[in-house]
């Protein structure tokens, strides 16, 4: 995308809304901006009508602040809390059925490639755990096999924040929620453990409690995914609303997990290693 296309034309600038001048002058759009620049420029999402203190929302916003290039970014999400605001995000943006994003996001890459073959347009899935570890899950594998140029965020609140609080895969053994009484009877699902046998040259494993990291993360998955393969980025993000915390202790909640089965973790492949090495 040239600049063009977003700067006003003098004749109608004073038609636009301020939102969208300040996008324009003060936004991240071909400026290097990052999680350690928050507050210093115009986010591409600064309202959205998820829960106080939800911690997908907070997910949301440092994986959209690591966007290495927005202006040529799309994003594909799927039915679930982070759509709420995902869809009021001022980048490109496409939905898919519950589970089929990344065979959605796998066939609009290909045909971006097509279309700008002397550009690299970026291609993110963004969505929750059930939509990854449930029913999109043999969907998500094939990309990773097919070794599809893509980056695949989810953001792991543990549980189906959307439709009410039902056990997802990503959700802790023993975990009771509103509509698993009894609690989960089996553990997590190995996302990240099987990302890493399943073609991902690059997969971490962070939470919201450490916004460089996820920021770090986000940054590097999307310029491996541009030439050397499929990227995977599992950030934990608590649901105060169904996990049943205080929503202004979602960041404690986060720590914690951090210091015991959500520690962080990170996977790279040599070649992706090397070719991290040479971009920066
Ligand atoms: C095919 C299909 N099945 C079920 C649903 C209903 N549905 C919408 S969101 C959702 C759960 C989303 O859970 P998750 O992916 O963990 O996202 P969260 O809401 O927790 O962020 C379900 C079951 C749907 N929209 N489409
Ligand atoms: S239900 Fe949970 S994940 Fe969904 S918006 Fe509310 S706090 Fe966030
Ligand atoms: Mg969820």
């Amino acid at each position: 995308m040239s600049n063009k296309i977003i700067t006003p034309v003098e004749e109608f600038a004073h038609l636009l809304p301020q939102e969208y001048k300040d996008l324009v002058a003060k936004g991240p759009f071909f400026e290097s901006k990052g999680v350690e620049d928050l507050g210093t420029f115009k986010e591409i999402i600064e309202e959205h009508p998820h829960c106080a203190g939800c911690g997908v929302a907070l997910g949301v916003r440092l994986a959209s602040a690591a966007l290495p290039a927005p202006e040529d970014t799309l994003i594909i999400g799927t039915p679930g809390c982070s759509f709420f605001g995902l869809a009021q995000t001022a980048v490109n943006y496409a939905t898919s059925a519950f589970g089929n994003q990344n065979a959605v996001a796998s066939g609009l890459k290909r045909m971006l490639q097509v279309r700008y073959p002397d550009r690299h347009k970026d291609v993110v899935v963004l969505v929750g755990d059930g939509g990854i570890a449930d029913i999109g899950l043999d969907l998500t594998l094939h990309s990773w096999f097919r070794r599809e140029k893509i980056t695949t965020i989810m953001v792991d609140n543990e549980v189906y924040g959307n439709t009410g609080g039902q056990e997802s895969g990503m959700s802790s053994q023993g975990k009771i929620l509103n509509m698993a009484p009894t609690g989960k009877k089996f553990p997590k699902v190995p996302v990240f453990e099987i990302a890493k046998i399943s073609g991902c040259v690059y997969a971490v494993r962070v939470t919201v409690a450490s916004p460089r990291k996820v920021g770090q993360a986000v940054r590097n998955a999307i310029i491996l995914a541009r030439e050397v393969g499929p990227t995977y980025v599992q950030i934990y993000t608590p649901c105060p609303t169904n996990l049943k915390f205080p929503p202004d202790q979602t960041i404690k909640v986060a720590r914690d997990a951090e210091k015991d089965y959500y520690a962080y973790e990170e996977f790279i492949t040599p070649e992706a290693e090397e070719y991290l090495k040479k971009s920066r």
